[in-house]
């Protein structure tokens, strides 16, 4: 028998897993977690998804609008959760905001990522610092940082789908070297990633979970 709840295949500290948590939990929908431990996925994970990427999120059965059975890119799943159920009105409401905040996660998702990944792990790149990234980064955190001083959050006065996406990955750069971020002129970026590292949202999402082994 199929499970009836939707699977997650999930790794507690990725923050494309991260995202699609944060969706899952805003949309209300209970799934059943898997932890993954990445050196040692689950063989049906792979067999789901080749790519062997974290989050996956398998549909054993037809639901909404999906015939697929399986979503493997953590946009794909957030998107699928709040098309279900939006209760805390995360999806922009016009055209226009949802390009907007496509557009946020794709450079996040992008340059970002990059620079982020360079900047943690310069020695990977062939690069002796990864001070030239974590600056080219920060031009980008400034724009934020001044969208942010205008209002709450990235879209608007309210937490919503680009704040999900892109936070996780910004908090992963503010760790990178605390002290460093915290000496920033960047206030409104600092207090809008505390009110996200802060919130309970924040903490639901990242309760641990033992390794799934199959039964
Ligand atoms: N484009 C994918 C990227 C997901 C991704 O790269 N996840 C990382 C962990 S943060 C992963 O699973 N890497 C494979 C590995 O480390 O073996 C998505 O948005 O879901």
């Amino acid at each position: 028998m199929p499970p009836t709840l939707p699977v997650l295949y999930s790794f507690r500290r990725c923050p494309y897993a991260m995202r699609a948590r944060l969706a899952l939990h805003a949309s209300g929908i209970a799934v059943e977690h898997r932890e993954v431990v990445l050196k040692n996925k689950p063989a049906h994970m792979l067999a789901l998804s080749p790519k062997g990427t974290v989050p996956v999120l398998w549909l054993p059965v037809t639901q909404g609008a999906v015939s697929g059975q399986v979503l493997d890119q953590s946009l794909d799943i957030m998107l699928w959760a709040l098309r279900q159920s939006d209760p805390l009105a995360w999806l922009p409401a016009s055209d226009a905001g949802m390009s907007d905040a496509l557009a946020l996660i794709a450079h996040n998702d992008g340059p970002f990522k990059g620079q982020l990944d360079r900047y943690k792990y310069p020695n990977r790149s062939g690069l002796e610092t990864g001070a030239a990234d974590r600056d080219e980064a920060a031009l980008w955190l400034h724009t934020l940082d001044a969208r942010l001083r205008a209002q709450a959050f990235l879209a608007g006065e309210q937490f919503g789908l680009a704040d999900a996406a892109v936070a996780p990955f910004v908090r992963q750069y503010a760790h990178t070297d605390p002290g460093w971020f915290a000496a920033q002129a960047w206030p409104a970026l600092v207090a809008w990633l505390a009110v996200f590292e802060g919130s309970a949202l924040f903490d639901a999402i990242m309760h641990k979970h033992a390794p799934w082994q199959p039964a």
